[in-house]
């Protein structure tokens, strides 16, 4: 009897070990700010033809395409907090980019670590603190810098590294598969990159790209944001009136010669639109049309880094003979605006903000070239990664595993709507406080507190009629009945995820810098006089 138990164990003990093996890799690679349309596969008619991202389209052909995924609050460290969380940002406490975050909550990586997974993660995280359940971690401070960048590592140790981060990040990624991995566990590697974030600063290689190409506008780049509540008339993110020409687009003419401008950025490099300039001096419409082919210029330059970065680390997985064991996910921390509205930047629910680009490659498990429109969102993220791993989700994460969507079997009781809120105002490009319901065609949105026109506004979508958002049927009794029925969803929504009534009171904001800085001075001026 001893020896059959004995047996019985040794057996058990190599199914273990085996079923351990078996486990897959997981390379997940995170950008910030890349909008889903500036990701060639998803089809933008701006871009088709000219291969802004090969190396992405590559990996959409042979995976999956996800074209309904979003985000629960668009903007860079709550996503992030999500990510690690599976949870809303009322659930795991970090509503805007400033505050804290307590990094003794669960987090799935803690899980997929005791669970003999290597847990690593390198480059922008915009969190601050002591990360737990990684094995490494190698974060840029805050938001990074995009050459000559400084990482934080374990126990408040500081590298400097000399070149262009996006690259940094992708060489010390593959150092750590080729050299540092440990061969007998499967890994979870997080390659985080900054691109492409505001300034947008692209690697000197990548200056050329695009330079004879004239963009087109979006449909609705001359919005004038009639028809909706005032919080798209009052924000502070449009190409005219809050993208900055030197320190956003490089446009130094003005200057003198040895005027400093930005970070580490090369006066040289910027010449050609610098004599533009000096020769054209565009105003008026004719400026703002100018700017946003900088902007898209330099977006897209940036963009190209990362999805070389995505090439070599996939060349990488290929040589080292670990391609078939390996899911690469890539995705960004939301979307962004190429110039719908007149916009850059996120925040707001509006698609292009909403909505993050993610295409799967799990290789004989997606279907080649597949894309699926299920309602997907970044509370879901985590409760994918333990799936893949094969541990068991636990009950107060709120996303739900894609891994049935990733198979290509989405469950029949699929979720049919999303709830998203965005709580960082007053701050940063002056979005205010919004809430909202959507379902794929109709999109409910509740502006609140400060600065909103009693206290609340109301704006009510139908994407299908009106895809670019430029009108809202709140007050159209022709969608009486499907404005009820969305009403009622998000109040459903709210009941799900167990959202408070009233914000929290603590919540901190992340405000603009000049801001105060220029009410601090008109404060001291004041001073004086007395
Ligand atoms: C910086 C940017 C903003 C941006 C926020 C948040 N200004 O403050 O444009 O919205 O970050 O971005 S900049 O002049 O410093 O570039 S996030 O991705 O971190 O949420
Ligand atoms: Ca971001």
């Amino acid at each position: 009897m001893k020896r059959l138990i004995a047996i019985m164990a040794g057996i058990f003990c190599l199914t273990q070990v085996h079923a351990k093996d078996n486990r897959p890799n997981i390379l997940w690679i995170f950008t910030d700010d890349h909008s889903y349309q500036t990701l060639g596969a998803y089809g933008d008619p701006r871009f088709e033809g000219i291969g802004i991202t090969p190396n992405m389209d590559q990996m959409a052909k042979g995976g999956i395409r996800f074209d309904r995924c979003y985000v629960g609050n668009s903007i860079c460290s709550p996503s992030r907090a999500t990510l690690l969380t599976g949870k809303h940002s009322h659930k795991n406490g970090k509503y805007t980019n400033a505050g804290r975050f307590d990094h003794n909550q669960q987090q799935f990586q803690k899980i997929l670590s005791a669970n003999g997974y290597q847990t690593v993660m390198m480059g922008k995280i915009h969190i601050a603190g002591q990360f737990q359940g990684f094995d490494y971690w190698e974060v840029l401070s805050g938001q990074g810098t995009y050459n000559d960048p400084f990482f934080l590592l374990e126990g408040g140790k500081r590298v400097d590294r000399k070149g262009y981060t996006t690259d940094i990040i992708t060489e010390q990624s593959i150092d750590w598969l080729k050299n540092r991995r440990d061969p007998n566990k499967p890994f979870m590697l997080m390659v985080h990159h900054k691109a492409p974030h505001r300034n947008w600063q692209p690697a000197p290689r990548h200056m050329d790209l695009y330079q004879d190409f004239d963009f087109a506008l979006p449909p609705n780049f001359w919005d004038d944001y009639s028809n909706r509540a005032t919080a798209a008339r009052d924000q502070d993110l449009s190409i005219d009136k809050s993208m900055s020409m030197i320190g956003d687009l490089k446009v130094t003419a003005d200057l003198p010669p040895n005027a400093q401008f930005g970070n580490a950025l090369k006066r040289e490099l910027y010449t050609r639109r610098n004599e533009y300039f000096k020769k054209h001096r565009p105003t008026g419409k004719e400026l703002v049309a100018w700017k946003y082919q900088l902007y898209i210029k330099d977006y897209l330059r940036c963009i190209k880094a990362v999805d070389e970065s995505i090439g070599n680390l996939r060349d990488t997985l290929t040589e080292l003979g670990l391609d078939k064991d390996t899911v690469v996910m890539y995705a960004s921390d939301q979307g962004f605006y190429m110039g719908e509205h007149g916009w850059f930047d996120k925040r707001f629910m509006y698609e292009e903000s909403f909505r993050t680009p993610f295409i799967v490659d799990w290789p004989g498990v997606t279907k080649p070239g597949s894309v699926n429109t299920d309602l997907a969102q970044n509370i879901d993220f985590a409760p994918t990664f333990l799936d893949m791993a094969g541990i068991e989700v636990p009950s107060d994460m709120q996303g739900v595993s894609l891994v049935p969507l990733l198979k290509g079997q989405t469950p029949k009781d699929w979720r049919r709507s999303l709830y998203y809120r965005y709580y960082e105002y007053p701050g940063w490009h002056s979005v205010k406080r919004h809430e909202g319901a959507f379902d794929k065609r109709f999109k409910l949105i509740r502006y609140y507190g400060k600065d909103v026109e009693n206290g609340e506004e109301w704006e009510f979508f139908d994407l299908e009629k009106d895809p670019t958002e430029m009108k809202s049927e709140y007050n159209n009794p022709e969608y009486a009945a499907e404005l009820a029925r969305m009403r009622k969803e998000l109040a459903n929504l709210r009941e799900y995820y167990d959202v408070p009534e009233k914000d929290d009171p603590n919540m901190q904001m992340s405000t603009k810098p000049t801001r105060p800085a220029k009410k601090n001075a008109a404060k001291r001026k004041g001073g004086k006089k007395k």
